[in-house]
């Protein structure tokens, strides 16, 4: 086998750097759907940093080999195999021209170059480059490009690569070219091409040091009127880089192309972005609140990695945090700006919670789980099975940690020695910690942990008030307590954790904050704990009454903490803490606490009865005008039943349904009167805005909908949910009602009420594909009931027209929302969840592998699960793992069941 071939496990051990390099590339197109014909000339070199070997070994995949010509002369020793061509006994210094061919149409794999809606789409990342030609196709080989397209003038008026236009104009035969260069050196994953029929929103700004930029937003015609706000979020992305980091736009133009065929969110090709169409197109008719939101950010995040990806990349792929963590960071760091600023905690506490959210409820449960990895994986079977919840989210809890301990100022000063030290450059996650650690005059080896431990750190604390000596310590415990085997054999020792503290007095007010050995209380009534030994205690001194402590502020580390407060407490620090974010986290606690218990005893049998005091809690939150709507939504929504059931020592997800639904219905028939309050007070009538004080009054008032709908006589709700759904001028209202009305009807089966706002939604939306993909996804994840299982109304509408299983974003809207966002219905006793799972994930595997590895993730936690649903899990991992031909979807079921 030529050593290209990909081994069964990639280890970051084996790390080598190439035997050549690639310093340009001269890329020429001939596209036509079913054979596009690719003419790659390189300048090649040997590495003088490796060791000198006989043959030239390029990967390439699902290529045809046309030609091989050395220094300008046919060269007869190049062998085309299964992972690409080996060229025996290559000069030091030559220039290869290299012929293949391909065929985008019939590409359903979404890898490499493919067809979608009649327009010809690339995406490179990790390993797509080689399916368009033979390659040296990984990131530590950078070389510059120039990209000539060739294709039908008629098909493909538009004809777009990276970098800047040099030229184009007319060929014979009613085809056209257009000739592109990117100046920078990059790596084979940011190479992108599109071609077909788009036009584009444009504006023209004016860089930092004013030099004047074209910025477009390419879409098919019909979306020409959803672009604003994609166009806007970028305006606005430039200008926070330039101003909270210094970092300008590189290039005179900057494009983002929108595709309705795409594996993920968006790639961010140099100067060439491509994005999933839902992360671009939004106007208020159809895209929510949370649309508006989610295209800001991955705006944001695309046009971040141009400087942190693409200006500085990864020397491999198991550095792929060094700019997924620390983009992922970035884009969150924008969004809290534009929601808050600087300054205003509260607002920038909401979007702290939603990213806490998500990372507890995903990233949490995934280093419980068989893929189990450190931030810097040690290995890998299928590379794109590693773009996860660690990779992204954790890795960007690791990058805050850094600016937790040294302030924005002395973060800010180790990313301008990072730039310093390796702009050009393929680095690591080491690279990223030392210029860190350099600016900031710090030792940081400890912190590397954090890169090569997997598992979530538990953090338990223990407190003692001495009165007579008005001392108050705090003595904080760190492990991972009983973690999963994958993630078990990476533990080594402590970790460096900041560990966020306030303290509260009697009265609702922080107290000043003295350790042992200092002189006087610092400013700050926040104080960030270096924890760094298994077990540290911590003593604050002149405490002159006993204090609640405020735990892990701001969520200063991502590690679980372990305290025994009470009810009482837990509602006083609901009610009072300073911090926002433990405002909100104390009232979580409470309700988890609770919900436990009470799906403890639904798995009994046990009646189920929620104490006064919880109501209380909530009711207060719900009827405090001083709140911010954003802030009480998010506070009095109840923790997922994804996150419950992952709680529990047994996962029980029909438990965990009956417990939530138990106090929902509670909080709804106790607190009437306030919810209908609530939901009258904010409305927000006349025109759409898109401010976040508009869409947080939007938010507070369809969650009092949603509880409004869980009454015992859901008349009224039914009442409202119609109006609003009638007069609705914007997405996040509309369909707040369709998913309040079809919930409030579960219980009997349906109502005509619903099925009629069903219809209506589809008729009206039909031209639009985002939106029926809401259409599915309402459908899939509304409640069910014994009369009326959702597997059955999933099966129908596998079979309408409008669905299709090619199309990620439509296979998404509805089997991945069944499987992976209605747990209660998924896992029924039966097993008839997971018989559909496996039907899916096996089908989906023929057509693409990514998108068929990720639905397989919904079933990794099967071991933790009860007994006969267990049983039923196993079966289905077994049916996939004897029928399944991708690495991607192999990697994860053999993992599951190891
Ligand atoms: N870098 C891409 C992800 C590529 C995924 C390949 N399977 C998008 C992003 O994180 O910005
Ligand atoms: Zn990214």
């Amino acid at each position: 086998m030529a050593d290209t071939a990909t081994p069964n496990v990639i280890r970051r051990a084996d790390y080598a750097p190439p035997a050549f390099l690639i310093d340009t590339v001269a890329l020429e197109f001939d596209l036509v759907p079913e054979r596009t014909v690719v003419r790659n000339t390189m300048r090649v070199r040997r590495n003088p940093d490796a060791s000198r070997a006989a043959n030239f070994e390029l990967m390439g995949e699902q290529l045809e080999f046309v030609s091989a010509t050395l220094n300008g002369a046919p060269f007869a020793h190049a062998h085309a195999h299964e992972h690409g061509l080996t060229l025996d006994n290559v000069p030091d210094n030559f220039e290869l021209t290299l012929t293949s061919i391909c065929n985008p149409a019939e590409n359903t794999t979404l890898s490499g170059l493919y067809v979608s809606g009649g327009n010809f789409f690339t995406q490179c990342e990790a390993e797509g480059f080689r399916r368009i030609t033979y390659f040296l196709d990984r990131p530590d080989v950078m070389a510059t490009f120039t990209v000539t397209l060739r294709a039908s003038k008629a098909d493909y008026p538009v004809l777009l690569s990276n970098g800047n236009l040099l030229e184009e104009g007319d060929l014979p035969d009613g085809r056209h070219f257009a000739r592109w260069e990117d100046p920078f050196r990059k790596p084979s994953y940011l190479f992108a091409l599109v071609a077909g029929k788009l036009v584009a929103l444009e504006e023209r700004v004016k860089s930092g040091s004013g030099k004047e930029k074209l910025l477009q937003v390419w879409v098919e015609p019909h979306d020409l009127d959803k672009t604003r706000h994609a166009m806007d979020s970028l305006i606005n992305s430039i200008r926070w880089d330039e101003s909270r980091f210094g970092l300008e736009l590189d290039l005179d133009r900057f494009m983002i192309v929108a595709v309705s065929d795409f594996n993920m969110g968006a790639m961010e090709n140099k100067g060439l972005n491509i994005f999933n169409t839902k992360y671009v197109l939004a106007n208020p008719e159809t895209a929510t609140d949370t649309d508006f939101a989610n295209i800001e950010a991955v705006v944001g995040h695309e046009y971040f990695h141009n400087w942190t990806g693409n200006r500085v990349t990864c020397r491999d792929w198991f550095q792929l945090s060094l700019k997924e963590g620390l983009t992922v960071f970035r884009d969150q760091e924008f969004s809290a700006d534009m929601a808050g600023g600087a300054t205003d905690e509260a607002a920038r506490a909401t979007k702290r919670i939603e990213d806490v959210r998500v990372l507890r409820q995903m990233q949490f449960a995934e280093d419980a789980g068989p893929m189990a990895h450190p931030v810097r994986p040690e290995s890998y079977v299928e590379i794109n099975n590693f773009y996860t919840m660690t990779v992204y989210e954790k890795g960007s809890e690791v990058v805050r940690m850094y600016q937790t301990l040294f302030g924005r100022d002395g973060f800010r000063k180790g990313m301008d020695l990072y730039f310093k030290r390796h702009d050009g450059q393929a680095v690591t996650c080491d690279d990223f910690r030392h210029a860190l650690a350099d600016a900031n005059g710090r030792d940081l080896a400890q912190f590397e942990r954090w890169y090569s431990q997997a598992g979530t750190p538990r953090v338990s604390v223990r407190t003692k008030y001495d009165a007579a000596q008005q001392r108050y310590s705090v003595t904080l415990t760190q492990g991972y307590g009983d973690t999963a085997p994958a993630a078990r054999e990476t533990q080594k020792g402590p970790l460096l954790i900041p560990f966020a503290i306030g303290l509260i007095g009697k009265d609702g007010h922080d107290l000043p904050l003295q350790l042992e050995g200092e002189a006087r209380a610092s400013d700050s009534t926040t104080r960030v704990l270096e924890f760094t030994q298994t077990e540290q205690t911590f003593t604050f001194v002149n405490v002159a009454q006993e204090p609640l402590p405020s735990l892990l502020r701001n969520f200063s580390a991502p590690v679980i903490v372990e305290y025994d407060y009470s009810a009482d407490q837990l509602a006083f620090l609901l009610a009072h803490d300073s911090d926002p974010f433990n405002r909100w986290e104390a009232g979580q606690r409470l309700a988890t606490r609770e919900l436990l218990t009470l799906a403890g005893r639904a798995t009994t049998g046990v009646p189920l009865q929620l104490d006064d005091s919880v109501v209380a809690a909530f009711a207060r939150v719900l009827t405090d005008e001083t709140l911010s709507p954003s802030f009480r939504e998010l506070a009095l929504m109840l923790p997922s039943e994804a996150y419950l059931a992952e709680q529990m020592a047994e996962s029980n997800p029909a438990a965990v349904h009956a417990a939530r639904q138990f106090v929902r219905k509670r909080l709804a028939n106790a607190l009437r009167k306030d919810w209908l309050a609530v939901y009258e007070k904010h409305r927000t009538p006349g025109a759409y805005e898109a401010t976040p004080e508009a869409s947080g009054h939007r938010a507070l008032k369809n969650l009092a909908l949603s509880y409004l709908a869980e009454l015992d006589d859901p008349a009224e709700a039914v009442r409202l949910a119609s109006a609003q759904y009638d007069a609705a001028n914007n997405m996040t209202d509309r369909s707040a009602a369709l998913s309040a009305l079809l919930n409030a009807s579960a219980a009997k089966g349906g109502s005509i009420e619903a099925q009629q706002a069903l219809d209506d939604f589809y008729r009206r939306f039909e031209k639009e594909p985002l939106v029926i993909d809401k259409w599915f996804a309402l459908q899939a994840t509304q409640r069910g009931s014994a009369q009326r299982p959702v597997i059955e109304i999933v099966r129908k509408l596998m079979a309408h027209p409008a669905f299709n299983l090619k199309n990620p974003n439509r296979a998404r809207s509805l089997i991945f929302s069944f499987c992976a966002a209605n747990p209660a219905q998924f896992h029924a006793e039966d097993g008839s969840g997971y018989v559909f799972w496996a039907e899916q994930v096996i089908a989906l595997d023929a057509i693409n592998p990514q998108v068929a590895a990720r639905l397989a993730r919904s079933l990794e936690l099967w071991r933790r699960f009860t007994p006969t649903l267990r049983d039923g899990m196993r079966a289905a991992l077994e049916k996939v793992a004897s029928q399944v031909k991708s690495r991607d979807v192999r990697e994860i079921v053999e993992k599951a069941l190891a």
